[in-house]
């Protein structure tokens, strides 16, 4: 029996726009499967050595591909991280850019107990748009949207339209 063609799905923007809240209830909603790579590289220590100056742990890269790949390559994944250049362009059919205002991100990576450094250069990140930046010369323009992550009303629109895009594309390519 041959399984239904199903998309890939990029979640990116600055740690604290609501990738994660997004990625769950839209993996509930549409049956695609929620991977974040957070969480993927700290159970399989994809590691490759200590980030001194942030005090964390530094992602190899191609180990985390080289994980996922047979995966992505069947289709129906939703990718949550908050860098996106390190991925084959080939994964994705779309890529989301979430976006919070300043003051609403910096409540919510205070309330995280980001430090002083920590939280004023994730701040900067998205005043400087750099997630955006990088994914608009990562992918082909047209698949790369930005998506407002202010208020629980952003929310629930976002979900709503990426459900139906979801369902759209598997319509098209069934
Ligand atoms: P990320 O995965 O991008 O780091 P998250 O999903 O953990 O972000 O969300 C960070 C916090 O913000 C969390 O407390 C939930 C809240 N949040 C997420 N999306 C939101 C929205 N659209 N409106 C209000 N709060 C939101």
């Amino acid at each position: 029996m041959k399984t239904k063609k199903r998309p890939n799905i990029l979640l990116t923007g600055t740690p604290g726009v609501g990738k994660t809240t997004l990625g769950k209830e839209l993996a509930q909603r549409t049956g695609l499967c929620y991977i974040n790579i957070g969480d993927l590289a700290q159970e399989g220590q994809l590691y490759d050595g200590y980030d001194e100056e942030y005090q964390c742990p530094i992602l190899d890269e191609d180990r985390v591909v080289d994980e996922l790949d047979e995966k992505m390559t069947d289709g129906g994944v939703i990718v949550d991280y908050h860098g996106c250049d390190l991925f084959p362009e080939r994964w994705f059919h779309i890529v989301f850019v979430l976006r919070t205002d300043n003051s609403q991100l910096f409540t919510r990576l205070e309330s995280r107990g980001y430090s002083v450094k920590k939280l004023q250069d994730n701040v900067q990140c998205e005043i400087f748009q750099t997630i955006y930046e990088e994914a608009m010369e990562a992918y082909k323009e047209e698949i790369v949207h930005q998506l407002s992550s202010n208020t629980p009303e952003d929310l629930e629109h976002n979900l709503e339209q990426i459900v139906q895009w979801t369902e759209q594309w598997i319509k098209d390519h069934n």
